[in-house]
């Protein structure tokens, strides 16, 4: 077995891929992969994203299939540097991104006797990829030749069913080819189509009555038309940005808040409920779906299990809901509620540049092609929290699989690699100190993408939660101040700064392009206190004290 052997393989199985759709990977850089990398560089249908660390590597391709819906193969060298891949990796398994992990291993003779950079990558992500295959080594004959085609076929179609697939490749030296690849022996099959072509199932839906008072849930993976669906039957639609369902005159923006007051949740509990796609992160729609005595069917095109609180009732991959007939007053009423939160809304957070504020705006002024990236954390929250109802709201992707804030940055220049639009990271501080080598992507990579950094010098979600009372380690191990100059950071990696000083401000910098970081600088403290104020002043908008006192009620 020679080099040549392994190149032609590789090449076959690279042809392969970009067969089956494959248009972007990303390499990072490495000896025992050169054989991989140089192979997917030589594939002139697919993009090669360089990147110096897998992890940064591992989620822009996480980023990139998300945004892209195609299957992003990421390759990298062995030892720890596929186990840099791992939070990547568990983030697709969690959300269902298409990832085709491809790792450079040492071969037999060398794994456990020491030599260098060796380490056990069989299964080395264990449950988190939908298949692993341990690919070996093989002389270049026309069986093997069609045997690793179907294997890339294979592979492709097993992750764009939504999940990461790990092909593990030992590679032995010379790594590198003396002449240049013979023609092809064995070609693909004619008119650039892959071996194996796949049909993904959608099994035909049935059909799902509910009663007219119910109310439609909707998360990353609904489908587009439930905004017509939930309008046609005058619905409420409580739609996560992240489904992109949040449009229509059906849609209900300010549940999170809405259902924060005890007296809206118990009056407004519906006769059923219909969930599209991934559960929204809300807490308040959380708890009030987990109290409710009604049932509960769950809509997710791959099935994922999406019920925390173990109130589903029935699961499908796809149906024909039929809800209705209409009740005007059970949709007004949520309506009526939802714009009256919005004037609160607006009336507390006035002009004054805020984290809530910042969401709202880049929620309701980005162009439709935009993508806006949001950071987990606050960021993820806010926009859940304080987004409106737009009528063409632009696209929102976030890593809410793990819920990690690391691999952020990288994430959205994978979304920016494979985007028309322009792409807008909504981030936290230490989301994006996390990931600060992702920023490198722009220097190297020539990306754009425009960073929004909320920074309020920590974790400002840790506020919010009861650890905040435990002042002796909060500070300096909880919400971990860091004090950096993010001015000089963006000079490090050759970015624009910008530090506007109101929202008019804010939108010039992001319609100049380039990539900047946009420096809002906010106070954790008052962070809490504003979402407080907010908190109020929908409830009394909801139960105004006239109404209260009024004779008899
Ligand atoms: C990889 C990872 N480590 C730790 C956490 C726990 N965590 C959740 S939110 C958060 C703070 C994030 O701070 P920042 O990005 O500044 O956002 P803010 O809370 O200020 O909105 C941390 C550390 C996590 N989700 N993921
Ligand atoms: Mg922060």
């Amino acid at each position: 077995m020679s080099a040549a052997d392994t190149y032609l393989l590789l090449r076959a199985f690279c042809d392969e891929l970009a067969r089956c759709g494959t248009r972007d990977a990303c390499t990072s850089p490495g000896s025992r992969s050169a054989p991989l990398v140089l192979s997917l560089v030589r594939e002139p249908r697919i993009r090669c994203w360089s990147h110096i660390d897998e992890r940064s590597a591992g989620f822009f391709a996480v980023g990139a299939a998300k945004a892209s819906g195609r299957p992003v193969a990421v390759a990298c060298t062995s030892g720890t540097a596929a186990a840099n891949l791992m939070p990547a990796v568990i983030e697709a398994h969690h959300s269902g991104a298409p990832l085709l992990v491809l790792t450079a291993d040492r071969p037999p003779e060398l794994r456990e006797v020491g030599a260098g950079q060796a380490i056990d990558q069989l299964k080395l992500y264990g449950a988190a990829v939908r298949w692993f295959f341990e690919v070996g080594m093989h002389e270049a004959s026309a069986s093997t030749l069609r045997w690793i085609r179907t294997l890339a076929c294979r592979a492709y179609w097993t992750a764009a069913e939504g999940g990461p697939v790990h092909l593990n490749f030992p590679l032995r030296e010379p790594l590198v080819l003396d002449e240049p690849l013979p023609p092809d022996a064995a070609p693909g099959r004619p008119e650039g189509r892959p071996w194996v072509s796949h049909e993904r199932p959608s099994p035909p839906p049935s059909r799902r009555a509910l009663p007219a008072r119910s109310v439609i849930v909707a998360g990353a993976g609904a489908p587009a038309d439930l905004p017509d669906l939930a309008a046609r039957a005058g619905v409420p639609l409580l739609a996560d940005p992240l489904s992109g369902a949040r449009r229509g005159a059906a849609a209900v923006a300010h549940y999170d808040l809405l259902l924060r007051d005890p007296h809206f949740a118990d009056a407004h509990q519906p006769q059923g409920v219909v969930r599209f796609g991934d559960l929204p992160t809300s807490k308040p729609l959380r708890q009030w779906l987990a109290r409710l005595d009604v049932e509960q069917l769950a809509i997710h095109p791959t099935r994922s299990w999406q019920d925390p609180d173990g109130v589903v009732s029935e699961r499908v991959a796809a149906a024909d809901v039929v809800l209705g007939p209409p009740e005007d007053a059970w949709l007004g009423r949520w309506r009526a509620a939802d714009e009256a939160a919005a004037i609160a809304i607006d009336a507390t957070l006035g002009e004054e540049l805020s984290e809530p504020l910042v969401a709202r705006e880049l929620t309701a002024e980005l162009p439709p092609e935009a993508t806006l990236f949001v950071a987990s954390s606050m960021p993820i929250r806010d926009v859940e929290e304080f987004a409106g109802v737009a009528e063409y709201p632009a696209r929102v992707l976030a890593n809410r699989g793990a819920n990690g804030i690391d691999g952020t940055v990288s994430a959205a220049f994978g979304a920016a690699a494979v985007s028309r639009g322009q792409v807008v990271l909504l981030t936290g501080d230490l989301a994006l100190l996390h990931d600060l080598a992702g920023l490198l992507a722009a220097r190297r990579l020539g990306l754009e993408l425009t960073l929004v950094v909320l920074n309020n010098d920590g974790g400002g979600i840790f506020s919010f939660l009861p650890i905040a009372r435990e002042r002796d380690a909060f500070e300096d191990h909880i919400a971990t101040p860091h004090g950096l100059d993010l001015e000089a950071v963006a000079a490090v990696f050759g970015c624009g700064y910008e530090r506007p000083g109101d929202l008019g401000a804010i939108g010039q910098a992001i319609a100049a392009g380039g990539t900047t970081i946009i420096e809002v600088r906010t106070d954790r403290e008052r962070n809490l206190a504003l979402h407080r104020e907010v908190e109020a002043a929908v409830r009394e908008a909801l139960n105004p004290p006239a109404a209260a006192a009024a004779p008899g009620a």
